[in-house]
Order: structure tokens, then C-alpha cells, then sequence
């Protein structure tokens, strides 16, 4: 069973919220999704009684475990660029969908990264599909090769 490690904007601003959780039940469909509540504002009250180092320290456990990042990056957010940057140096397969505005363009730390995949869209039926077919071409992979950079 695939874990999936998604991240998306909470204190960035949760505009994008209902769209998480679409993609969040997409994912559900291929694996576990780690960061359920990530798309899901009962399950986000929930996490308030966690302490802030509490959340730190299980999310970064869950971004270890995790076989695949996926993050949407259309609403900036400092702990979603942090998990990025983070599963890079762990040797993740990390894919980034992000919908193009003219008056909000992404960072060059993302759009420039020539390690992370970066895919623009309009729809969620469109970043379903764009979904379906990495993680399609992820399992295709041999199995050491989706074990990460290190092989570990
Ligand atoms: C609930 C409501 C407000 O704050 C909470 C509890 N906070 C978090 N709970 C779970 N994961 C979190 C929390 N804060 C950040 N994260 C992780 O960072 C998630 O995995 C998201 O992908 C990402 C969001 O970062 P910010 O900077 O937008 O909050």
C-alpha cells in the first residue's frame, strides 16, 4: 500500500481548501493519504490540541515514511515549502500542481527546481488525471528505483 504524504497551505491560508480535499479523495483511491486532515476543517480543529511541536514532529515522521509527496502550491505557504525542500534532501518523488494567476506567480525555489516536477492546471478533473498518471508511472517504476535517492 502506497503512503502519500499530501501537503497544502493551512496557516498560508486555507482559500484552497475544498480542492485539497478533492485531490486528498483522489489520492485515497491509489494509497493511504498521511495528511488526511490536510482537507478537512474537522479533522484541522482536531489537530489544535496538539502542541506545535507535537504536529512538527509527527508530520516530519509521516514525511519520512512517505512513498510519495504531493504538494499543491498554488496558495503560498511557508510549512508547505519547508516539507518540499525537506523531502527533496530525503530523496522523495515529489510532484507539484499548481494552478498559473497572473497577479500571483510561484516561487522560483519551486518553479525553478530543476528535481521537482511541477505541473500547471486549471481543473481538478485536470490535476486528477495529471495524478493518476505519475502515480501510474510510479508503480510502473522497478522497486528500487521508488525507494528513494539514497535506495533507502
Ligand atoms: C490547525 C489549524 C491551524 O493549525 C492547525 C494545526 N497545524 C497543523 N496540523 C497539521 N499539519 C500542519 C499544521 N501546520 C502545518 N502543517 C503541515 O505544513 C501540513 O502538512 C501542511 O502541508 C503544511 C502547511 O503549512 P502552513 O505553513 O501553511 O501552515
Amino acid at each position: 500500500m502506497l503512503n502519500i504524504y499530501f501537503a497544502g497551505s493551512i496557516r498560508g491560508g486555507r482559500e484552497d481548501g475544498q480542492l485539497y480535499a478533492q485531490l486528498i479523495s483522489c489520492l485515497q483511491t491509489f494509497g493511504t493519504v498521511l495528511t488526511e486532515h490536510v482537507g478537512d476543517e474537522g479533522l484541522l480543529r482536531q489537530e489544535k490540541s496538539l502542541t506545535e511541536q507535537e504536529i512538527f514532529a509527527r508530520d516530519m515522521q509521516w514525511l519520512k515514511s512517505a512513498d510519495l509527496v504531493i504538494a499543491e502550491v498554488s496558495t503560498p505557504s511557508l510549512g508547505v515549502g519547508y516539507e518540499i525542500g525537506l523531502a527533496q534532501v530525503l530523496g522523495k518523488e515529489i510532484f507539484c500542481l499548481y494552478r498559473p494567476r497572473e497577479d500571483k506567480r510561484l516561487s522560483a525555489m519551486i518553479m525553478g527546481n530543476p528535481t521537482l516536477r511541477v505541473q500547471s492546471y486549471t481543473h481538478p478533473a485536470e490535476a486528477e488525471k495529471l495524478l493518476a498518471g505519475w502515480i501510474g508511472g510510479f508503480l510502473g517504476k522497478p522497486k528500487a528505483e521508488r525507494m528513494g535517492g539514497d535506495g533507502g
